[in-house]
């Protein structure tokens, strides 16, 4: 059976990064495709708060199953900062390089470097709310290295790994990013059914 599910997010790096991790039992579509354009507010005060606001948002107004996903960065010697606010850390909008300036400064000489990122996911079926998480952990580069992804990738070092997420190439990325490995038990659970 194939399973037609909204991903809320309008975030394109994000829907290409879970399409290529989701296999054809599962139809994805944006916000876009089912042509709503809202900006879905995140208010809350936790990352499973505002993935909850965005999945109900759409099951609400549109009465379709979806999932919404929320992430953070949460480094260790700022007490989980940016956390929730990660997006709009630096800025009101999401300024990616304006973010990084200020964790680097924020970081300036602190030893202490490991941070994780953190992805939950809320999935609406019919009604019904589950919550998956995923976690990389990592720290803190003191410069930018690399091109690719978005966000804080060129200043996140995976442990394990001497490439920061932005030089790796995106399929390396989705093994063992904090998304997919959410998204992963996302799948788990809808493959059960299925
Ligand atoms: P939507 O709310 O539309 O889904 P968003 O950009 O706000 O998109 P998130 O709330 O999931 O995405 O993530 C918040 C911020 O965390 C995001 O703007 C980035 O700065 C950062 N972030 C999330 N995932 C990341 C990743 O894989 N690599 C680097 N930074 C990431």
């Amino acid at each position: 059976m194939t399973y037609e599910l909204i991903f809320a997010t309008n975030n394109l790096h994000k829907l290409s990064e879970i399409q290529s991790l989701i296999g054809d039992n599962f139809t994805i579509k944006s916000l876009q495709q089912i042509g709503c354009t809202e900006d879905i507010p995140e208010t809350a005060p936790t990352l499973e708060g505002n993935a909850l606001l965005k999945a109900q948002y759409v099951f609400n107004k549109y009465g379709k199953n979806c999932f919404a996903d929320d992430t953070g960065l949460e480094i260790e010697a700022l007490n989980g900062r940016p956390g929730v606010f990660s997006a709009r850390y630096a800025t009101d909008g999401h300024d990616f390089e304006a973010n990084i300036d200020k964790v680097l400064e924020e970081l300036s000489g602190v030893e202490n470097r490991k941070a994780r990122f953190r992805t939950v996911v809320a999935l609406i079926i019919d009604g019904s709310v589950y919550y998956f998480e995923g976690i990389v952990n990592g720290e803190i580069i003191a410069e930018r290295k690399g091109t690719k992804g978005f966000g804080y990738d060129p200043v996140f070092l995976p442990d394990g790994y001497d490439l920061t997420f932005a030089e790796m190439p995106l399929a390396e990325k989705n093994k063992i990013s904090h998304r997919a490995r959410a998204v992963k038990q996302l799948i788990d659970f809808l493959m059960q059914k299925s």
